[in-house]
C-alpha cells in the first residue's frame, strides 16, 4: 500500500494541535505542525471558549502542515465532546458557551422535570453529566430568543467541518454526547427531542466516521496555501471516540482504558450498550464508538484538577510552575496524604480548587494538604484510586475480566499517576501513546483513503508497533 499523509485537528479542553499522520505498509508516524492553548474566557454573561481563536489556530497549524506536506489528502477534525454553536440564516448565534458554564443546572432542572433521569437514561444510555447537549438546550430555550431563531445546531467539530467546506453535518460519535440519539438505534430520538420542546430541524444528517464531509472552500485554501481542494473527513469527531481507536489494545474484551487529559474516562470497549439499573446507578455512559462500538465508561474528573489548581499558584506567586518538577517533588513525599473523591461536584467549576479540597478534607477529617507538592500528591492518589476504583466496577457491571489497563493521552506522561493506579488497581498499566486522540483521527482518515486494513484491531496493531506502550508493574506491597 503507498503510504499517505493526512492532517488531525485535535482540539483539548486545554489545549489544541495539528499533526500530520503518515501511514501505510503497517507503519505510522506523527508529527506536530502547530500546538495552541485552549483557555476558557469568562464574560458578564457566562463562561465562553474562545471559537473563532481556536480556529485561527487550526488554520495556522493546517497552512504549516499543508507547506511542509503538500501531498496531505484529507482532514479531519476532533474536539471535546457536547458543546455546539447555534446557526441562523447562515450566520453563528452568539458565542458558544464551556460546558463548565453555570447555566447548566438550570437546564437539568428543566429538562428533568419533561423527562425524568431514569426515562432519558433507558433512551440515550448516558451518564449524567449537567453540561450533556441536552441540558445546554433547555437552559437555552428558557434564557431567550436564540433557540428560536436558530436553523441549525453545530458541535464543535462539525462547525469546524462547516467553517472549512460550507457543509453541515452531526458526526455519530459526537453526537451521542447530545443526550439526543438513541442509544439502540443511532439515531437522532424524534420523540425525545420533542418531549424535550427542541427544534428537530436544527440537528443535521447523522455521518459515520470514514464519511467524506466535503471540499476545502477557495478562501480555506487560500489561507492555508494549498493549490487544490483538500477533503475534509469525518473522524471519530468526539476526542474520546478517537482516542479508544489509537489505544494499542491486543485484546478489548480483557482490557480498560483510561483516556487522561482534561478528564480521565475510564471504561471499556462494547459491541453492545449496557444500561441496566446498575449501570445507571453507577453513572455508566454508552457513548457512541467508531464502527458502532459502545464506549461504556465513567468520567472520572481528571488531570483538570492539577491543572487549574497549578493555575491558581501561578496566580497567587507571580510565577511559572514547572509540571514534572511538581510531580517529582510530589513523587518524593512519604507520609500519607488525603484521598478525597475527585468526582465531588464541587470541583468542576474553574477558580481556587486547592482551597476547595482543603474544605473537602476539613468536612471529611482528611490532613489538609500544606504544600504545593502534598496537594499536587493527593490530587494524584485521589485520580489513581478513582480510576482503580471505576475499572473495577465496568468489570462488574458487564461481568468482564479485565487484566490489563491502557493509560493514554497528556496523563500518561504523568509516571507518578501511571505507577499509583497499577498499585492502587493491581492491574497492570500499560502507558502511552500520548497523542492517542490525534492518532485515532489520522488512522480513521488513512483507512478511508485505503492505507491500512480495514478492522480497528488491524488499525490498533498499526499503534502498538509505531508507539509501544511503557509498562507499570503493581507493586505487592503498595496496593491499598
Ligand atoms: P486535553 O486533550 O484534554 O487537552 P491532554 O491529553 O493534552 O488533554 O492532557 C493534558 C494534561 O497532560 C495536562 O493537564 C497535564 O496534566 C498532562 N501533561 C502534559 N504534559 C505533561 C508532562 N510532561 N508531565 C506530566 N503531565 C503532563
Ligand atoms: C474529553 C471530553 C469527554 C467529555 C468532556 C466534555 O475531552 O470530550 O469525553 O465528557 O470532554
Amino acid at each position: 500500500m503507498t503510504p499517505v499523509e493526512v492532517a488531525a485537528v485535535d482540539l483539548g479542553a486545554t489545549s489544541g494541535r495539528v499533526i500530520v499522520g503518515k501511514v501505510g505498509g503497517g507503519e505510522l508516524s506523527m508529527r506536530t505542525l502547530g500546538r495552541f492553548e485552549n483557555r476558557a474566557v469568562p464574560t458578564p454573561n457566562g463562561l465562553h471558549w474562545d471559537m473563532l481563536g481556536l480556529y485561527r489556530g487550526a488554520l495556522t497549524g493546517l497552512a504549516a502542515a499543508v507547506r511542509e506536506h503538500p501531498s496531505i489528502a484529507s482532514i479531519g477534525v476532533d474536539s471535546w465532546a457536547v458543546d455546539y454553536a447555534l446557526f441562523g440564516g447562515g450566520r453563528m448565534l452568539g458565542t458558544p458557551y464551556h460546558y463548565r458554564d453555570a447555566r447548566t443546572a438550570a437546564g437539568v432542572e428543566a429538562a428533568h422535570a419533561l423527562v425524568p433521569f431514569a426515562e432519558l437514561y433507558r433512551r440515550n444510555g448516558l451518564q449524567f453529566l449537567p453540561f450533556n447537549t441536552l441540558y445546554q438546550l433547555a437552559a437555552e430555550r428558557a434564557e431567550g430568543p436564540l433557540l428560536g431563531l436558530a436553523d441549525a445546531l453545530l458541535l464543535v467539530p462539525d462547525l469546524f467541518g462547516y467553517f472549512l467546506t460550507g457543509n453541515a453535518v452531526a458526526e455519530r460519535t459526537n453526537a451521542s454526547t447530545t443526550g439526543l440519539v438513541d442509544v439502540s438505534t443511532g439515531q437522532w430520538d424524534d420523540g425525545l427531542i420533542e418531549l424535550l420542546g427542541l427544534p428537530r430541524g436544527i440537528f443535521p444528517g447523522l455521518v459515520d466516521p470514514g464519511e467524506r464531509i466535503g471540499a476545502t472552500l477557495p478562501y480555506v485554501q487560500r489561507e492555508i496555501g494549498a493549490d487544490r481542494p483538500i477533503d475534509v473527513v469525518a473522524v471519530g469527531s468526539h476526542d474520546t471516540a478517537s482516542a479508544v481507536v489509537g489505544i494499542p489494545m491486543q485484546d478489548a474484551s480483557r482490557a480498560a482504558y483510561i483516556s487522561c487529559g482534561t478528564w480521565g474516562l475510564v471504561g471499556l470497549e462494547l459491541e453492545h450498550p449496557v444500561t441496566s439499573d446498575a449501570a445507571r446507578e453507577a453513572n455508566f455512559t454508552n457513548e457512541g464508538g467508531v464502527d458502532g462500538r459502545v464506549r461504556f465508561l465513567h468520567n472520572v474528573m481528571g488531570l483538570w484538577l492539577l491543572s487549574e489548581s497549578v493555575r491558581q499558584w501561578e496566580l497567587e506567586s507571580g510565577s511559572a510552575i514547572d509540571l514534572p518538577t511538581l510531580i517529582a517533588e510530589a513523587g518524593a513525599i512519604t507520609t500519607p496524604v488525603a484521598v478525597f473523591d475527585p468526582d465531588d461536584a464541587r470541583f468542576a467549576a474553574p477558580g481556587d480548587l486547592p482551597a476547595r479540597i482543603a474544605e473537602w478534607c476539613r468536612e471529611h477529617g482528611e490532613p489538609v494538604p500544606a504544600s504545593w507538592a502534598e496537594f499536587t500528591r493527593s490530587i494524584i492518589e485521589s485520580l489513581a484510586e478513582a480510576f482503580a476504583k471505576t475499572v473495577q466496577t465496568a468489570a462488574e457491571l458487564t461481568g468482564r475480566d479485565v487484566d490489563v489497563i491502557h493509560l493514554v493521552g497528556g496523563g500518561s506522561l504523568n509516571t507518578l499517576l501511571c505507577r499509583r493506579t497499577a498499585d492502587r488497581s493491581g492491574i497492570p498499566v500499560l502507558a502511552g501513546p500520548v497523542e492517542a486522540t490525534a492518532i485515532g483521527n489520522v488512522l480513521v482518515q488513512a483507512r478511508a483513503q485505503g492505507a491500512t486494513g480495514a478492522s480497528l484491531e488491524e488499525l490498533r496493531a498499526i499503534v502498538a508497533t509505531a508507539f509501544p506502550p511503557l509498562r507499570y508493574d503493581p507493586r505487592a506491597s503498595s496496593v491499598e
